[in-house]
């Protein structure tokens, strides 16, 4: 009898998981931990006309022995965490744990550019994204992973045209097995996820394992102003190495100065763009365009192409994205700030003085970098969530005790409305994940925009 292949997770990632894994006339048992949910709104998610119904079963709570016993591998979502017991169990048994990266990578097709880092990743595939559908086609490019489409949606479509611009999370980096990009990159390392991952060291070695199956034919793009990625970029590693900085000029790699990106290639001093010339702003936001120019060049456009896209590309949807003025306050939601590293780089860009509506799912960060930067741009925090005792004692201890507590995203909003003056900016930057409150950041950005276009003018 044909062994099952047991679906961890009935999420994006799980949903399409399971419809690959079904197309391939695989038997799929989709696991969850989660009791209250409707086994019928798994099918119907599901919902495959032409498979076989007696291939797939829906399985909620806990693994027995007995699953186990009919399972060939497992297909992992990203959100579950390696300690699980049933994960163990599996281990146990020698079941191999594939990653949901690793599925789509076995069944898709096309050349590969992987993106990783703690901070700047949806914004540089989303640009990988653009400038590769501009030189290769939209029908051939696909834009999938971390970003929000499942990889394994999608797998089914490509062919040898195909290229992927794929965001990737430690979390789904943790079980690759063959998983091999042409070009991949790592944006920066800083801490996050350290309640799941532990150590920093871990967390790295996760990060870095992206180039694992990588040989001297492919690339992998660093940062060179992080000193573990310059150290990995500098030791034996396979793949041809692209640095960029926004701080040095380097001689071979691409470089900001003087408002200008610059690539030294080759003995030749080439002009990528000005700063000026760019929709995106901030120093983070100048890292994401050098390295999507040294990705998508790695991948083959021409830098004409590149050139151009980069200018005529615009902020991704929840990353200090404008919002509304509204009385002569002006809203920013930052919803994708989701650890105090991203925070940073929110208030970084407040002009004015900002009211900072902060905290969510305690992850296990630390707070202090990001309250540094309160000094002399926020005037108030308003603190929701699992964290916000946490960040509250963090900020007191660095003399900043203008805080309110609230309760929901409807109360924070109202409250900053009530304490902002024109001229003023408001900032959803939390710092923190959402997981305690909402589905999603992309729920609380959305939340936190209706909220501010129903205030008054
Ligand atoms: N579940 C279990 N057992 C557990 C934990 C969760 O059964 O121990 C179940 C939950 O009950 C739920 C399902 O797993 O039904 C959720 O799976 P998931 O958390 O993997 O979420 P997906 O909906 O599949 O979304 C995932 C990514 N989520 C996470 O990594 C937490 C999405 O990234 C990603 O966009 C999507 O796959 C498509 O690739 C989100 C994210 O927050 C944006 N990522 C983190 C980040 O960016 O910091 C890494």
């Amino acid at each position: 009898m044909d062994k099952y292949v047991l679906v961890a997770g009935s999420g994006i990632s799980g949903i399409g998981a399971s419809k690959l894994l079904l197309k391939r006339g695989k038997k799929v048992i989709v696991y969850d931990k989660n009791i209250n949910l409707d086994k019928n709104d798994i099918i119907s998610k599901i919902n495959m006309n032409d498979i076989r119904k007696d291939n797939f079963e829906v399985l909620l709570g806990e693994i027995t022995k007995e699953v186990i016993d009919k399972i060939d591998f497992c297909v992992i979502s990203p959100g579950i965490s390696l300690e699980e017991v049933f994960v163990k169990a599996l281990k146990e048994a020698n079941i191999p744990i594939w990653s949901e990266i690793e599925l789509a990578y076995k069944y898709g097709n096309g050349k590969i550019a992987a993106i990783t880092g703690t901070n700047g990743k949806t914004t540089t595939t989303a640009l990988t994204g653009q400038i590769l559908s501009k030189y290769c086609g939209k029908e051939n490019t696909f834009i999938v992973g971390n970003i929000g489409m499942p990889y394994t949606d999608e797998a089914s479509y490509m062919n040898e045209n195909s290229v992927v611009a794929l965001e990737v999370s430690s979390f789904q980096l943790e079980t690759i097995i063959n998983f091999h990009p042409t070009v991949s990159a790592i944006l920066n390392i800083t801490p996050d996820h350290l309640d799941r991952h532990q150590t920093m060291e871990n967390y790295i070695k996760i990060k870095e394992s992206i180039i694992k199956n990588q040989n001297s034919n492919d690339t992998v793009v660093l940062n060179y102003e992080d000193i573990v990625l310059r150290n990995f970029g500098q030791s034996n590693i396979k793949p041809k190495v692209i640095f960029f900085s926004s701080k040095t000029e380097l001689t071979d790699g691409l470089y900001l100065e003087d408002e200008t990106i610059f690539w030294n290639k080759n003995n030749e001093k080439l002009i990528i763009g000005k700063t000026s010339d760019f929709n995106l702003v901030g120093q983070c936001n100048y890292e994401n365009i050098m390295a999507a120019v040294a990705i998508t060049y790695s991948m083959g456009v021409p830098l004409e192409i590149i050139k151009n896209e980069i200018c005529k590309f615009t902020a991704v949807e929840h990353r200090i994205e404008y919002t509304a003025t509204k009385n002569g306050v002006t809203y920013y939601n930052d919803s994708k700030a989701t650890n105090p590293d991203a925070a940073i780089q929110g208030i970084k860009a407040m002009k004015n003085p900002t009211i900072l509506i902060g905290g969510g799912y305690d992850k296990g960060s630390e707070y202090d970098e990001w309250i540094k930067y309160f000094k002399n741009k926020v005037k108030l925090l308003i603190l929701l969530g699992q964290t916000k005792d946490k960040i509250a004692d963090c900020a007191k201890k660095y003399g900043f005790n203008n805080i309110v507590f609230v309760e929901s995203i409807e109360e924070a909003v109202s409250i900053a409305e009530q304490n902002a003056v024109k001229g003023d900016s408001v900032l959803l930057s939390p710092a923190c994940a959402s997981w305690d409150m909402f589905k999603s950041y992309e729920e609380r950005g959305k939340i936190f925009k209706k909220l501010v276009n129903k205030l008054d003018k």
